[in-house]
């Protein structure tokens, strides 16, 4: 009986700490956005996210811009193609890196120009396996492309 409730104990244990990671499943790494020059209207930025679990990235959206895409940039015949995702899958414990060249996030519609040195606000949202949804909101620096 003993063993029986210190097994149902340590069971609770584990619920409660699976719950308590829900809000943090996805790490997000090195993010930062492309400073941009007077009268530009579409900024980039840039992270690498690692999911504890298989989800996927939804969406982005940030104050300073009238919408966030999550675009693919490929080379086809020698030119650069940039293509809109839906959404982006994230393999558990895989890097997906959102890089110059590659997968990017493409702000349409800035409202302000993105200096080198400051910093840009932006929400990110998360859909894991069951469907439940998370977010989280990052500070990037605004950087020199390099
Ligand atoms: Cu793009």
């Amino acid at each position: 009986m003993k063993l029986i409730k210190s097994i149902i104990s340590l069971l609770v244990l584990a619920f409660l700490l699976s719950a308590c990671e829900v809000n943090n499943r996805v790490a997000v790494i090195d993010s930062w956005a492309r400073a941009s020059v007077p009268g530009q209207s579409v900024g980039a930025a840039y992270m690498t996210l690692i999911s504890a679990d298989d989800s996927t990235f939804v969406r982005a959206e940030t104050p300073i811009a009238s919408s966030v895409e999550i675009h693919s940039m490929t080379m086809d015949n020698g030119v650069m193609k940039m293509r809109m995702l839906p959404e982006l899958p994230l393999k558990a414990g895989k890097e997906e890196k959102l890089a110059p060249g590659g997968f990017h996030l493409m702000l349409f519609d800035l409202k302000k120009q993105l200096k080198a040195g400051e910093q840009l606000e932006l929400k990110l949202t998360f859909r894991d396996a069951s469907g439940k949804i998370t977010q989280q909101t990052l500070t990037l620096p605004i950087k020199e492309a390099e």
